[in-house]
């Protein structure tokens, strides 16, 4: 022991030593961090494991490279400096993370005055006690000094073994960047969230991967000039689809109430699953309105996402402008952006009120930062709700039921007419791990994968949800003074699973084609509108990036004021071309291209030996798709927003803080007084929470034969991976 302690002393009086303690107390720091100061949401021993070694590579790195120089003075100073930079990184994320839930990034830096209201003044009373665990080194460092207990090795560290230095922690951080593709494939890709980066690789990796992201848009953003708006605006003003008389403004004034339905596919719809010879229907209760005469129900919708997936769907939604070629709009673009995003536009023009529910963490694909741009007044992310357990929630957040029973007190306060989104989340891949205890009930496909055996349960537990709220709605009235939009943000069952998924809607997996794989991306797009008895199922070819103007245009609200591609679905001109966000791909009634091959779409034969007249037809839908497109991204990647003036108001971002939600709303209501129109006032000050039921599966169906199959444990899924693109 003695003599362990002595070669430690001995250690630490060589410059090695030196840097090797320096890596230490850094990586000590940063588990502090990790754990007491930020909410990195960590799920299971391998996330830990990760966030418990990322610190030592960069660390290493950076304060290693110090042994490169001769000089001692030098050499030390050196050392220390750079153990400085990264220790003041940390603390000031810390300090930052208590007001803003995120980490800074090189766009809040350059605001100053965000950062000035994380690290200023206001700073000082961010401090906490425990933060002296932060500076606990550096007195003891001043001690050693005082006392003259530090010594200086004067040897120089071998130019050789510096490199052998940098050598190992190259190779730790590939190792660190490996391990973590496992635990989220396409993690530098795809983005997600800074959590995620941060939990995975450790804040100096996730500063340069945020560099390098800023200043890629901002090469983009910098070159743009007013000038570009000129052909995006003729794009936009010829391809407007003018509003359908008959449904231009029956929703006006009403509440918007957006459901996102998780992964759900249009196939879904109207199918009954067979098990060991029994049907068992998916969503009854989503087919009940799609048939509906209150309902405008689509049969030909399409998601056009591409790898920012649900952000895609949403920036589609929110604004109909596509998500990018490459990774998340949102993350990239969407908290910096000028927007002009359905939020904004509906409290310019129709005084609402808005916010989002979502059982995730609010910085999950950056919607903390996108969702002030898109002028959200309130997003309640699951730091409002429910706290998470094994029990009730998986990876992706709180189950469903969970999230819309506690959303209730915070919806019941929001100022009416409002525009509220739910985002859905527990059919989400892998499927039914989230579901356990009471939710256990809908069978399990029985084919040779996993996901697709699950997805069924979790699609019907998300329709009993979706249900429950409904009879929410209409308790409390707020149903007939609102519209609801339904929408699938995208496939939950990716191409290369459907060969198995054939059987069970009838198809063959031997000739399962590229066709077939272009049909499944479609997705249930339906509008509620209480009170009308004219609605049907639609036929008309469209997609995610036609929402709002369709949404406008019910609600009485001119789409071509606005920086919109998509079009009118109700509109007679609507040219029914869906543009794929991959070059080349296009869904239209007639014909389907789709993964390099062409097919008439009514039948699916392939076409092979296109005649004259089938190329140019076939090559002015491409066109017409990658028109579109390009007009797109010359608004998303330009920032070209910011050179349009239509008269509204640029969005003032600083007026939104995320973290005390509820206490804004009371403010509100308070100061109304009699005048304040939320549900809450409008039922005598009484809270309508006990109104919300969401009986369980086991519950809905203790008294059927069907719900008793034995065939029905959840199937657990132990690694963390997941399939790419899932
Ligand atoms: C998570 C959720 C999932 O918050 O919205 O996103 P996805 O993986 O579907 O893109
Ligand atoms: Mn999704």
């Amino acid at each position: 022991m003695n003599k362990l302690l002595n070669s430690l002393k001995k250690g630490l009086k060589t410059r090695l030593g030196f840097v090797l303690l320096l890596v230490g107390i850094y990586w000590l720091k940063s588990i502090w961090a990790y754990y007491i100061d930020f909410d990195l949401d960590m799920k299971g021993f391998y996330q830990n494991m990760l966030a418990f070694i990322n610190p030592i590579p960069f660390g290493l790195l950076l304060i290693g490279a110090s042994l490169y120089i001769r000089k001692t003075k030098v050499f030390y100073g050196f050392a220390f400096a750079i153990y400085f930079i990264l220790f003041s990184w940390l603390f000031s994320n810390a300090i930052y993370y208590r007001e803003f839930s995120d980490f800074i990034t090189i766009s809040t830096m350059m605001a100053t005055s965000s950062v000035s209201a994380g690290l200023g003044e206001a700073a000082l009373k961010l401090f906490r006690i425990w933060d002296l665990v932060y500076l606990l080194d550096f007195i003891i460092f001043g001690v050693l000094l005082v006392k003259k207990m530090v010594v200086l090795d004067k040897k120089a560290f071998p130019i050789r073994q510096s490199f052998a230095i940098t050598a190992l922690s190259v190779m730790l951080a590939s190792a660190n960047l490996f391990l973590a593709e496992i635990d989220r494939p396409e993690l530098l890709s795809r983005g997600f969230s800074n959590t995620y980066i941060v939990r995975a690789l450790g804040l100096p990796a996730f500063l340069g991967y945020n560099a390098n992201q800023t200043y890629k848009a901002h090469q983009d953003r910098s070159g743009a000039t007013a000038e570009d708006l000129v052909p995006v605006q003729e794009y936009i003003s010829e391809h407007y689809a003018a509003p359908n008389d008959q449904y231009f403004g029956i929703a006006k004034g009403r509440n918007v109430i957006y459901i996102h339905l998780e992964s759900l596919q249009q196939f879904v719809i109207d199918y009954k699953l067979n098990v060991d010879g029994v049907d068992y229907e998916v969503t009854p209760f989503l087919n009940s309105l799609y048939h509906s005469s209150s309902t405008l129900a689509f049969s030909n919708f399409f998601n056009q996402v591409k790898a920012g997936k649900t952000s895609d769907a949403e920036t589609m939604i929110e604004t109909s402008l596509f998500g990018l070629n490459q990774g998340s709009f949102m993350v990239q673009y969407g908290g910096t952006n000028t927007q002009q995003a359905a939020p904004h536009i509906l409290a310019q023009n129709g005084g609402y009120s808005s916010a989002v529910f979502h059982g995730n963490a609010g910085s999950f694909w950056n919607r903390n930062n996108t969702y002030k741009q898109w002028g959200y007044n309130y997003f309640f992310d699951q730091s409002y709700f429910t706290e998470q357990t094994d029990e009730n929630s998986f990876q992706y957040g709180l189950n469903d039921k969970i999230m819309l029973a506690d959303s209730i007190e915070y919806l019941e306060h929001m100022q009416q007419p409002f525009y509220a989104k739910y985002i859905t989340v527990s059919n989400h891949y892998p499927y039914t791990t989230s579901l356990i205890g009471d939710e256990i009930g809908f069978p399990l496909a029985q084919t040779d994968d996993e996901t697709i055996n699950g997805y069924f349960a979790t699609a019907n537990y998300l329709d009993s949800s979706i249900e429950a709220f409904f009879n929410y709605l209409k308790a409390t009235g707020l149903y007939e003074k609102s519209v609801i939009v339904l929408y699938g943000d995208h496939y939950g069952i990716s191409n290369s699973r459907n060969p198995d998924l054939a059987p069970l809607i009838g198809k063959d997996s031997e000739t399962w084609s590229d066709y077939d794989n272009a049909m499944l991306q479609r997705v249930p797009y339906m509008v509620v509108i209480p009170g009308m008895t004219t609605g049907k199922i639609i036929d008309t070819y469209g997609g995610e990036i036609d929402a709002l103007p369709t949404l406008e245009h019910l609600l009485g609200i001119e789409a071509n004021n606005f920086l919109q591609v998509g079009q009118d679905l109700l509109s007679p001109e609507n040219d029914q071309v869906v543009a794929m966000r991959t070059s080349g791909t296009f869904i239209s009634p007639k014909y389907t291209s789709y993964a390099g091959k062409l097919y008439y779409t009514e039948t699916g034969e392939e076409i092979t030996n296109p005649d004259e007249t089938t190329i140019a037809e076939v090559e002015a839908l491409k066109a017409a798709a990658a028109a579109q497109l390009a007009a797109s991204d010359a608004i998303q990647t330009g920032d070209l927003i910011r050179f349009f003036d239509n008269g509204l108001p640029t969005v003032d971002t600083s007026q939104f803080s995320y973290l005390n939600s509820l206490e804004a709303e009371l403010a509100i209501e308070k100061a109304l007084g009699n005048q304040s129109t939320s549900l809450y006032s409008q039922n005598g000050n009484q809270s309508t929470v006990n109104l919300f039921k969401a009986p369980s599966y086991q519950e809905l169906h203790s008294s059927t034969s069907a719900s008793s199959s034995t065939s029905t444990s959840t199937s657990t899924t132990t690694s963390t991976s997941s399939t790419s693109g899932e």
